[in-house]
């Protein structure tokens, strides 16, 4: 059964690919799954039939059947957990794995939040100039742990998996920061990620929907 997902129809980053769905639809590419994508607009997803899929009303969703799954971390896994290719079969490592994705989320991915807020929400207070680099300090601190801990390895745990996809996600947040490249073996890491060919092929689905947007 091919799974419909939800997507932005008009993503405010204009295909850079950093709207939660294209994790889910990387995650999709590199197990070989195709899917059906059902485009949302603002509007549509604070609907009734959008908010029972989606609580708090946002993209992506995931169907499938009777299954019916939000938040981008928990269809990540879900596809990782029924498809060969993004969890490692030994349980520890597998174990290992999932752990990474919870530090991509809830360790690594708040302050980088924090200064997504401070530079398109809080750009005009009075104390943004004063804000900003103590929230890159933040982001610094978690950087220079994660970087200390990638050393020179190809991935965070031996093969490429789900938690490589969803920490490689979080940090392409940082492209325009500059933050990243203070940290080349990041830097690196991230570029890994995104020359993987399922990566590209993902980029190219959500690219081609900004693009028929703006031809629109
Ligand atoms: N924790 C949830 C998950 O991981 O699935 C968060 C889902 C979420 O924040 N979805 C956003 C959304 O639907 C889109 S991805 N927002 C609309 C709304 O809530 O009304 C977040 C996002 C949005 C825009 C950019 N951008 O323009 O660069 C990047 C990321």
């Amino acid at each position: 059964m091919i799974p419909t997902i939800t997507a932005f129809e008009r993503s405010p980053d204009g295909g850079r690919g950093l709207a939660r769905d294209m994790q889910v639809r990387w995650a999709l590419e590199e197990v070989g799954q195709a899917c059906d994508v059902r485009l949302v607009s603002f509007g549509g997803m604070k609907q009734p039939a959008h908010v029972a899929i989606s609580p708090f009303g946002n993209i992506p969703t995931y169907e499938e059947g009777n299954l019916a799954l939000f938040e981008s971390g928990a269809i990540v896994f879900h596809i990782a957990e029924r498809h060969a290719g993004l969890l490692p079969d030994d349980a520890n490592a597998r174990a290992r794995a999932i752990a990474w994705m919870f530090a991509a989320f809830s360790t690594v991915e708040p302050p980088i939040l924090e200064r997504t807020t401070a530079v398109i929400l809080e750009r005009d207070a009075p104390w943004h100039d004063e804000r900003l680099p103590l929230v890159d300090d933040r982001i610094r601190k978690r950087l220079a742990e994660l970087s200390r801990r990638l050393g020179d390895s190809e991935w965070l745990d031996g093969a490429f998996s789900a938690g490589d996809l969803v920490m490689v996600g979080v940090l392409r947040r940082l492209n325009r920061s500059g933050l990243l490249n203070e940290f080349p073996n990041l830097a690196a890491y991230v570029a890994r990620g995104e020359a993987r060919p399922a990566f590209k092929r993902a980029f190219d689905a959500q690219l081609a929907v900004a693009m028929a947007g703006s031809n629109g």
